[in-house]
Formats: C-alpha cells, sequence, structure tokens
C-alpha cells in the first residue's frame, strides 16, 4: 500500500512534496483536497487532520502534516544518501534554519498579503507587500558572497522549499528583479529542478493564470469564472461615533468591510483616502469605485445592497419615510447637539455653554416623546435609525450625561444595546468609551484660566 497523501495543485507546500516525492522516487496514493471548495473542513479529513491543512501525509498510520516536517521525514527514510538532508548535524542545523526561516517568515509573510483577499476579499495591503519584500532582503543576503545555494555548498531541501514559496510570492505580481542574488538561484534552482518536473508542479504560466493580481486584489480565476472579489473598503478612526455605527450594521448585515484606519490627527491618513474624500471626514466608503461620506448614507446604502432582508431599510416608501425622518432627526438634531455642546469643551477650549446644553437636552426630551407612541426609533421594527440613535446614546453615555430622567429612551437604549450585542457592540464600543470618558475630564478639570487663554491662542492664530 502507498504512502497517502492529501493535496491540491495550487498549494505551494503541496508543491514542494510533490517535487520532493519525484526527486526521490516516491510513488503517492494522490488524494486530492479541492480548497477553494473547502473539501479540507469535510468530516473524513478534519477526523485525519483536526488542523485541515494540506499537505497531510499518512505513511502507514504515520499521520504527518506540516509540509516541511513531511520533507524532513520523506528524506530520512527514502533517501538514497543525505545530500538533501545532511546528517551532520552542524550542516543540518542550517538546512533548518532556513525551512524554518520559510515556514516563519518568508511563506509566513506571504500568507499573511493574500489570506485576507481569498479569505474576504480584502483589498491588498501595501505595508505586508514591504515585510515579504524584507524577507526577500533577508533571503538575498544568505546568498551573498556568491553562495549557490541557501544552505551550504548543495542544493538541499531548503532551496526546494524556499524557492516553490519564491515561485508563489511571483505569480502574486511581486517582483522580485531587485534581488539580484535571488534572481540567480531561482534559475540555478529551477535548471536543477526541471527533470524532476519543476514546471509541473510549480509552473509559473499556470499560476499566472490561476492568480491575476491587479494591483489592489488578486482574482482567483478558474477557467471563466472570477471566484473572489473585493469587498467595500471603508476608511475609518476607532474613535469616531459615526465609523462605529457603519462597522455595527455591517455586522448585523454579514457584510465583511476591508477596514481601513485612517489618523487624520497625526495627518498620516493614506494618499488614497484624500483623493476620494476632499471633505476627509470619517467614515468614508469605497465600493468598486462608489465613494461615499456620511455615514447615514453609507448604512442605507449596504443595508440596501447587500442585506438579505430589507428590514433594517425597507423599501416601500411608506415605511422607509420614518426611518429617513428618525435618520436625519439624528444627524440634524440629535447628534448635531451632542457635538455643538461637547465639541466646544473638547475641541475648542471653550467653557461649557449653558444655551447649547439646553438645547441638547431639548433635544432628548423630543425623542422621549417621540417614544410614547412607538417602539422602536421609527415604528414598531428595529431598523437602521435605531441604531445610528443608539450610537449618538452612546456618545452621551460616554460622556456620563445621565439618561435616568428620560425613562422611556432608557428603557429604549437598553434594548437596542441588546439587539446589537450579538453583532460586536461591545468590542467596537466599549474601550472607546472610556477614551471619550477621559478625554472629556481632562478637559473639563482645566481652569477657566487655561481655557481662557488656549481659546485666545486659538483666536490670534486663526486671525
Ligand atoms: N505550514 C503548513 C501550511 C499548510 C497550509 O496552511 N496549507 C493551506 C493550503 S496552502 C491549507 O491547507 N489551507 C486550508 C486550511 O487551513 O483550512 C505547511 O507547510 O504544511
Amino acid at each position: 500500500m502507498a504512502t497517502i497523501l492529501y493535496y491540491h495543485p495550487l498549494s505551494p507546500p503541496c508543491r514542494s512534496v510533490l517535487l520532493l516525492a519525484r526527486m526521490l522516487d516516491i510513488e503517492f496514493d494522490l488524494r486530492s483536497i479541492n480548497i477553494l471548495e473547502k473539501e479540507q473542513l469535510n468530516q473524513e479529513f478534519v477526523a485525519i487532520n483536526p488542523q485541515h491543512t494540506i499537505p497531510t501525509m499518512d505513511d502507514h498510520g504515520l499521520v504527518l502534516w506540516e509540509s516541511r516536517v513531511i520533507l524532513t521525514y520523506l528524506c530520512s527514510s527514502f533517501a538514497k544518501d543525505d545530500s538533501l538532508y545532511p546528517k551532520d548535524v552542524r550542516a543540518r542545523a542550517l538546512v533548518d534554519q532556513r525551512l524554518q526561516f520559510d515556514l516563519g517568515t518568508l511563506h509566513r509573510r506571504m500568507q499573511d498579503y493574500v489570506e485576507p483577499t481569498f479569505a474576504y476579499g480584502a483589498y491588498l495591503d501595501e505595508k505586508k507587500k514591504l515585510k515579504i519584500t524584507e524577507a526577500l532582503d533577508w533571503l538575498n543576503t544568505m546568498l551573498n558572497n556568491g553562495k549557490k545555494w541557501v544552505a551550504g555548498p548543495k542544493m538541499t531541501l531548503a532551496d526546494i522549499c524556499l524557492c516553490v514559496t519564491v515561485n508563489q510570492i511571483q505569480a502574486f505580481g511581486i517582483d522580485i528583479q531587485s534581488h539580484s542574488n535571488v534572481v540567480e538561484w531561482m534559475q540555478r534552482c529551477k535548471a536543477e529542478l526541471e527533470p524532476h518536473g519543476f514546471e509541473f508542479c510549480a509552473a509559473d504560466a499556470h499560476l499566472r493564470t490561476t492568480f491575476q493580481s491587479n494591483g489592489s486584489c488578486i482574482v482567483l480565476v478558474n477557467e471563466e469564472n472570477v471566484i473572489q472579489r473585493t469587498v467595500p473598503r471603508l476608511f475609518y478612526a476607532a474613535m469616531s461615533p459615526p465609523s462605529r455605527m457603519v462597522r455595527i450594521v455591517a455586522q448585523v448585515i454579514g457584510l465583511p468591510l476591508d477596514l481601513k484606519l485612517v489618523n487624520l490627527e497625526g495627518g498620516s491618513e493614506p494618499k488614497d483616502f484624500l483623493e476620494i474624500n476632499p471633505q476627509h471626514c470619517l467614515p468614508t466608503l469605497d465600493d468598486d469605485g462608489i465613494v461615499l461620506w456620511e455615514s447615514r448614507a453609507i448604512a442605507t446604502y449596504l443595508i440596501s445592497t447587500y442585506a438579505k432582508s430589507d428590514d433594517l431599510y425597507p423599501r416601500d416608501p411608506k415605511r422607509r419615510a420614518p426611518v429617513d425622518h428618525m435618520l436625519q432627526f439624528d444627524l440634524g438634531t440629535l447628534y448635531a447637539r451632542i457635538n455643538d455642546y461637547y465639541g466646544d469643551i473638547l475641541y475648542r477650549s471653550r467653557m461649557p455653554d449653558p444655551r447649547k446644553l439646553s438645547a441638547l437636552t431639548e433635544a432628548i426630551q423630543i425623542y422621549e416623546t417621540i417614544l410614547l407612541t412607538r417602539k422602536w426609533a421609527a415604528g414598531d421594527t428595529f431598523t437602521v435609525a435605531d441604531i445610528s440613535l443608539c450610537q449618538s446614546f452612546c456618545q452621551l453615555e460616554a460622556f456620563e450625561y445621565g439618561l435616568a430622567r428620560f425613562p422611556r429612551t432608557n428603557i429604549w437604549y437598553k434594548a437596542v444595546q441588546q439587539q446589537l450585542k450579538p453583532f460586536g457592540y461591545d468590542e467596537i464600543n466599549q474601550k472607546v468609551m472610556s477614551q471619550w470618558r477621559a478625554m472629556l475630564k481632562a478637559e473639563t478639570d482645566k481652569t477657566t484660566t487655561d481655557r481662557y487663554l488656549e481659546h485666545r491662542k486659538s483666536v490670534m492664530s486663526n486671525s
């Protein structure tokens, strides 16, 4: 009975095992696990490898996964000599180090780069690409001083393994030309491995047609079918209440977002952000060229486009109108007044303005009255208006405004929070609420003189 190998030809770790098998004349009983169809999660396979990764080998009851362990095991068991995996302790240590460099660094960084795209269609992250380039720099240095192979005077398992990874990195559209040692070494590896089917196992041409990198996203193409597409990108800030609202809406409708953190204060916003939103406010959505800001517009667009039902934002005009009404009440009145009053203290170094506080209290009183005749913000059913208004009240809670005076609002607020808990409400809000609270306290604790001086300074510098 032949040794069984569970594999898929697209998987680089599987390809290095297949390549070695050809070099050592090992005939596997090959069992295809189509990871594109998630076959690795089938019960029968998970029973063999609970970590459900390929390659997985079953050599007469010895079940191994982790390709580099399979490689060293196969060499130790089947190779005629020890040239690919030396027995000498010092020589072997070097091969092991390079294999682990591949596992923990080079291959790992490649995975980090492409995984979010394959998992949920995220855009490729330039920073992660730079991490791959850095690892390629190290590989290049390992080959300095005319070294022909990565771990000693002869080709070893480390060369096979690393060259499959580099081949895959190239297939993902990353240019290796600036790493001249790596380029020459790759040619050497290919020449050496070609008689053993390098082209068959790791053919550039095949890979290039399979993975088409369009610059921002890797598109996995299977014959005519595009399997992967890009999910909407959301530029956001963790503390921004409207950003938090959109993230919660996305979670409620089960839509993955490609989240792009923007730090406006530190001036480190990505260039592409300012190019698409001249008003540079957060959140901003880019859904394959449809660019929107204003959180409530983003939320209603995402629901209309991606939600399975229209419950959160009804299509029927008569049911939709009260939702729009409450969204605009939030934008134009409640949230506007929260910003007006607390913004003076937080950003404008002004004394709290009692008139603005009464305007805010009046807005909450209006909402308390609205709730006289309805359970949720826009009627009898839970809608996006509840999520939006809840985020404004969450901000008031962070500022310790004290909602106890408004019993209906208080009950409604707790009910909305309860609805949103399964969708990451606490994870998104809790930490930043204490940050807002601390910021407000720090600003409120400043003396009147400090405030007056800061205010004057800002007036002078603006005049
Ligand atoms: N370090 C492992 C990586 C194995 C791995 O992540 N394989 C991928 C295919 S390239 C896989 O099985 N993915 C499916 C899964 O993890 O469920 C090795 O070298 O064998």
